[in-house]
């Protein structure tokens, strides 16, 4: 019995080993997070972390189901890989079964450990944020349900606008199912020969499942990784239980030869301005078009008002230099 338990024990053990060590060929560890996080004390090799971020053994929770919290981990290590693959296994879970935020960004950014508003991280930040978005802040009728997956792209001059979920920066999103789930769920962010896309796998089928793919993404290399978190009036625990950053290889190719370190982040096709376009224009433009029109009527009448008036003061004049 005992020597079954201890045969099985280290059949275990070894195929664990060998699962490891077949992906850490492409796996670059530096730009990784997996189990066991801790080196020595509280430190996370090659990992920073700030804000309400806590680490246990199993999972490092930026954000517990409470209100107004925000916590981020960033990698401290940039990352001058050309093609990659990133895979993250998150689980959002809370109390909430209607009422629940705000989500989590997975970053790819010139700047890091820098706290603000966008999901716990600055706004006008430059390079490429995958926003898991599970609050709808937008008011008014929305193109999709959430929890929401999308991209967006900024070279530093554009602002995410959180009444519209991001909806008008986005690069393209898709509807994900991923809050309270009882099993594994994990993201897949793929950058490979200028192409994004973005992969799901929350439906406990080990497979992934295709949230989107955008074409012509230039992103620079010696960027940082980090994912941050948000709760507000609402809330959710946001775990973060392994990042892993893949080398892909891809066959020699001219643009290869490029230096990437200084180019700045930037998308060919924005679909959000579009699709979205009835979107924009919903109460408040048809609201401003009332008001134009009421200004232009009132302006037309008070003129022939006044004309008519000046006309009858003009006539009354004439009369009294007659009399
Ligand atoms: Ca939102």
């Amino acid at each position: 019995m005992k020597t079954t338990l201890s045969l099985l024990l280290i059949i275990g053990v070894l195929s664990t080993w060998a699962a490891e060590w077949n992906t850490k060929d492409y796996m670059k560890r530096e730009h990784s997070l997996i189990r066991p996080y801790q080196g020595t004390g509280v430190m996370i090799p090659y990992w920073d972390f700030m804000g309400s971020t806590m680490v246990t053994n199993n999972y490092i929770r930026l954000t517990p189901d409470l209100q107004s919290k925000q916590g981020a981990l960033w990698n401290s290590i940039p990352c001058h890989v050309r093609n990659w693959e990133l895979q993250v296994q998150f689980k959002v879970h809370g109390k909430g079964k209607d009422l629940f935020g705000d989500g989590f960004v997975i970053w790819y950014a010139k700047e890091r450990m820098k706290p603000g508003p966008v999901f716990g991280n600055e706004d006008y930040f430059q390079g490429l944020a995958v926003i898991l978005d599970t609050y709808s802040n937008h008011n008014g009728p929305h193109n999709h349900q959430h929890p929401y997956i999308s991209a967006m792209i900024n070279n530093g001059s554009l602002h995410y606008d959180h009444d519209r979920d991001g909806t008008h920066t986005q690069l393209a999103g898709c509807e994900a199912k991923f809050r309270n789930l009882d099993y594994d769920t994990h993201l897949a962010i793929r950058y490979e020969k200028d192409t994004l896309t973005v992969s799901k796998d929350i439906s406990n089928k080990a497979a992934w499942k295709e949230c989107f793919s955008v074409k012509e993404i230039k992103l620079p290399t010696g960027y940082y990784i980090g994912i941050s978190a948000t709760t507000g009036d609402l809330s959710d625990n946001h775990d973060i239980l392994s990042i892993r950053l893949f080398e892909l290889e891809v066959p020699d190719d001219l643009n290869d030869e490029e230096d990437r370190s200084q180019i700045v982040p930037s998308a060919a096709f924005f679909e959000a301005p579009r699709t979205r376009v009835e979107d924009s224009k919903e109460p408040m433009s048809n609201m401003k078009l009332f008001l134009i029109l009421l200004l232009a009527t009132l302006v037309i009448i008070i003129f022939v008002i006044g004309t008519i008036m000046l006309y009858q003061q003009q006539q009354e004049n004439k009369r009294k230099r007659f009399y």
